[in-house]
């Protein structure tokens, strides 16, 4: 064998080895250490509910884990959130997943629940088409006692994403202060800077139901990443866009669902004026998910030492950044103010299609 010949053939080994990555499945690439360990808290909520199956889609794709799910009153009450949450679980085939009741149960958002907007139910009035819970609200852990004990049982791995008002992170922090630090990151969806907010003309629903708490989150950390209505308002589902998801697997029942909470969405969102006319869904609680998966998606993020108005008598709920250029070592969180939303809008129903196409369930509905 001459010289030549074999540094051809070693040539062309380490371009085979080199290539061979390249031709495997992103899923197949990821392994348990890279999968990110997610605890939900939650309110839903027809919003939270896309987030959740958007969650469940990047799960199956092998990129994230459920770790628990933590539920409290805000769209409807406690109870209600609780057995949503359930259901939707079920659906997805994610009934193992341990859910916790409110740490609060009789607390009451500020400005009261949105059934106005997610209908009585808080699921657009199909909660009883889907699948049976099979988690007991009174034998549930109270998400402050669950959110203190998986924080401390693994600081530093599991990232905590708040989707709903914040009482049930802020009870966790007065229970054990510092707990809310040894999450990997806390993401929220919440607040309103530069845009309008959806409770009052000043404030964000998440925020607005309970400032106080929202308040205590935030001075939790140093680093608590902020998805404002300034983001989540341009994240919309059109109607069209939930017909091609359906079509993707008619016989899909969470393809059916999605299509059934759309439906509803659409007129409600039209109602409030909040998608500039156009026949869509404003999915605000899955914004949280493109700074943790699609962070390529989020263009204007701001570096801001962040507070809440706990008391004004017109401007309750606000959220607030610092903008006079003294020091400020105070500084909290980041706050995404602006992102792309026709990449966003594509990324979210192709997830939605992975998952419906995996989708084994039947319906004749
Ligand atoms: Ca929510």
């Amino acid at each position: 064998m001459n010289h030549r010949f074999m540094r051809y053939a070693l040539s062309t080994l380490i371009s085979f080895m080199l290539s061979f990555p390249l031709v495997v499945h992103a899923s197949e690439t990821t392994s348990g250490q890279d999968k990110l360990k997610i605890l939900i808290d939650t309110d839903p909520g027809v919003d939270d509910a896309f987030a959740i199956f958007w969650l469940m889609s990047l799960v199956k794709q092998g990129f994230a884990e459920i770790d628990s799910i933590t539920t409290i009153g805000g769209n409807v009450i406690p109870q209600k959130t609780f057995l949503n949450a359930s259901r939707i679980l079920a659906l997805g085939g994610f009934a193992h997943v341990e859910i916790a009741r409110a740490a609060r149960s009789d607390y009451k958002c500020l400005g009261g629940s949105s059934e106005d907007i997610f209908g009585d139910d808080g699921l657009g009035g199909v909660a009883m088409e889907l699948p049976e819970s099979s988690h007991n609200y009174d034998k549930a852990r109270k998400a402050d006692d669950l959110i203190v004990e998986k924080l401390n049982a693994a600081p530093g791995e599991i990232t905590v994403v708040s989707i709903g008002p914040l009482t049930n992170l802020a009870a966790a922090e007065e229970k054990s202060p510092g707990i809310l630090a040894k999450a990997k990151e806390v993401v929220i969806m919440g607040g309103a800077f530069r845009y309008r907010g959806n409770m009052t003309s000043h404030a964000e629903f998440n925020i607005h139901c309970d400032p106080n708490s929202a308040q205590t989150v935030f001075k939790s950390r140093n680093d608590t990443v902020i998805l404002p209505l300034d983001a989540s308002h341009k994240i919309l589902v059109t109607e069209e866009q939930a017909n091609s998801i359906l079509e993707t697997n008619p016989s899909s029942k969470i393809a059916q669902f999605i299509k059934k909470f759309n439906s509803f969405m659409v007129l409600s969102t039209l109602s409030s004026r909040d998608s500039h006319g156009i026949r869509g869904f404003l999915v605000h609680d899955a914004s949280v998910l493109f700074y943790l998966f699609y962070p390529e998606t989020l263009m204007n993020i701001r570096r801001a030492e962040v507070n809440v108005e706990t008391k004004g008598q017109f401007s309750i709920g606000q959220t607030l950044i610092g903008e006079r250029h003294f020091a400020k070592p105070e500084a909290n969180s980041w706050v995404v103010l602006d992102v792309d939303e026709v990449n966003m809008s594509a990324i979210l129903v192709e997830d939605l299609k992975t998952l419906v196409s995996l989708d084994g369930s039947k319906s004749g509905n």
